[in-house]
């Protein structure tokens, strides 16, 4: 009989399996590693894994014997049918009380729908989000585990002693049941296209506005990331600025201009718009992808389609360049306060308890969008568990008062000189519809009751819905069924 010894075991030996493997076996911990195609466990153990305690097995049952009761399994495999096909597997191997944890970057509703039929069958099942790619998976990646909560003991201690830590604190804590852990894993990458977008805009009016060069731009960067901006994405934008080609030229303005994307920012997307949160920057963020990946188009309308006749900024350059870091700071604010005003709504329907300090505590570290700013949002929540909005609270009220002039000189300008910055343009335009007590829905409610009998309420009656006859040949029922 194999002696058992493993204490998790790690389905799939892509690049953030071995990663993560590697970083347990640092920890002290016996990884029992396995992959579909089975050839890649010895592989993985004779090379990157030598020297490890890493044991390899060559089938689902092996892997099972080897490992201490109850058994945790996590799987690092692509999202979808994989992960299903591997559960359907597994089951009838694992006992009641055993962990299943899916690591992969899953649809949160996939997960809500394991973790029930999973618990049906007395498995333990959490979906966790991942993030920090390579280096963080080998090093310190931030963890969002949520799923079955009485899977949480078994697996904390792993978890959080491989997690990132900022000033000894694990970047890793349990965000909530079912699908918690993938959702907030969802809107944090639906965060991370925001911050790349802004950067990108920022970019864009130094080049083309100012003229900077991209030692210049590099500059910039590293001056804004010993500030209020410090983070992952500034310092390796500052990087990639400086980074160059073999022959002498800088990459990144050889590098074709039209943005990939695997899905996660639209998901973001589609779940704000489900649950009805305007989440504009995340939004426009992905669309601003889908813009630029109609490259060959824009070439030719390019050639077709004029703009403005001035496109240079003539004022004081450095004054701009700290008005387009306030306009960054200001929209990126904007940005969280709309993430997690989705995490808030989704958590109230879904019947979740979110612990909002928690998850900007996650993201300080380990992940791509981390940054300091998000140990002041953890702060906010620390102050008041029950803040409605990250707009309300003092630090951020400041700070936006701080950037507003700037703000509004940068998109302003921008659209006069004709260069497109739509994160900025529409945090702003989120921001002053939030401030703003009377918003004109007043007349959008009259046509709808106009053309379609859908009803209206009063100032001073809400609640009491009302239908006219605004032409006077109209009828006067109302209609109930039709909502579009
Ligand atoms: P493979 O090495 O056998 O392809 C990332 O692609 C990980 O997901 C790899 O470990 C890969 O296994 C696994 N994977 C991809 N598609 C899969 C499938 N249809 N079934 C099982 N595992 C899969």
């Amino acid at each position: 009989m194999t002696s058992v010894k493993g204490d998790i075991a790690l389905i799939g030996l892509a690049v953030m399996g071995q990663n993560l493997i590697l970083n347990m076996n640092d920890h002290g911990y016996t990884v029992v590693a396995y992959n579909r195609t089975v050839a890649k466990v010895d592989q993985f153990l004779a090379n990157e894994a030598k020297g490890t305690k890493v044991i390899g097995a060559h089938s689902l049952e092996e892997m099972v014997k080897l490992l201490k009761k109850p058994r945790r399994v996590m799987m690092l495999v692509k999202a979808g049918k994989p992960v299903d096909d591997f559960i359907e597997l597994l089951v009838p191997l694992l006992e009641k009380g055993d962990v299943i944890i899916d690591g992969g970057n899953s649809e949160y509703r996939d997960t809500i729908r394991r973790a029930k039929d999973l618990g049906a069958k007395g498995l333990l099942f959490v979906g966790s989000g991942v993030s920090g790619g390579e280096d963080g998976a080998r090093y310190g990646p931030s963890l969002m585990p949520g799923g079955s909560p009485e899977a949480w003991p078994h697996i904390k201690d792993i978890f959080q002693g491989i997690s990132a830590k900022v000033e000894g604190d694990p970047c890793c804590d349990w965000v909530g049941p079912e699908g918690a852990g993938h959702f907030v894993k969802m809107v944090h990458n639906g965060i991370e296209y925001g911050d790349m977008q802004l950067i990108c805009e920022a970019y864009h009016l130094m080049k083309s506005l100012l003229d900077l060069s991209n030692a210049e731009m590099a500059n910039v960067f590293d001056e804004w990331n010993k500030g209020e901006l410090e983070s992952f994405l500034i310092e390796i934008t500052r990087d990639i600025m400086n980074f160059k080609d073999k022959d002498g030229s800088h990459l990144v303005e050889k590098i074709r201009d039209a943005a990939g994307q695997k899905g996660t920012g639209k998901w973001t997307a589609i779940a704000a718009l489900e649950y009805g949160v305007p989440v504009t920057l995340i939004g426009e963020a992905v669309f601003a992808r889908c813009l630029s990946s109609l490259q060959s188009e824009r070439v030719i309308a390019s050639q077709h389609i004029a703009g403005p006749t001035t496109t240079k900024y003539t004022g004081d350059k450095k004054a701009f360049i700290e008005d387009i870091r306030k306009a960054l700071y200001a929209s990126k604010i904007v940005s969280y306060a709309q993430g997690f005003m989705l995490m808030r709504e989704a958590a109230k329907e879904l019947g979740w308890a979110l612990n909002f300090g928690a998850i900007a505590l996650m993201w300080r570290g380990g992940c791509i969008i981390r940054s300091v700013f998000l140990g002041n949002i953890k702060q906010a929540f620390e102050k008041n568990s029950n803040l409605s909005n990250l707009l309300l609270d003092d630090f951020f009220k400041t700070a936006i008062q701080n950037c507003q002039e700037s703000w509004r000189r940068v998109v302003s300008t921008a659209v006069n000189l004709g260069v497109p910055t739509p994160a900025f343009s529409t945090a702003l335009a989120f921001f002053d519809g939030y401030r703003t007590a009377k918003l004109p829905a007043n007349l959008i409610q009259a046509q709808r009751d106009y053309f379609g009998a859908h009803t209206y309420e009063m100032v001073n009656n809400p609640g009491t819905h009302i239908h006219t006859n605004w032409t006077g040949h109209g009828g006067n029922v109302s209609s109930t069924t039709y909502s579009a």
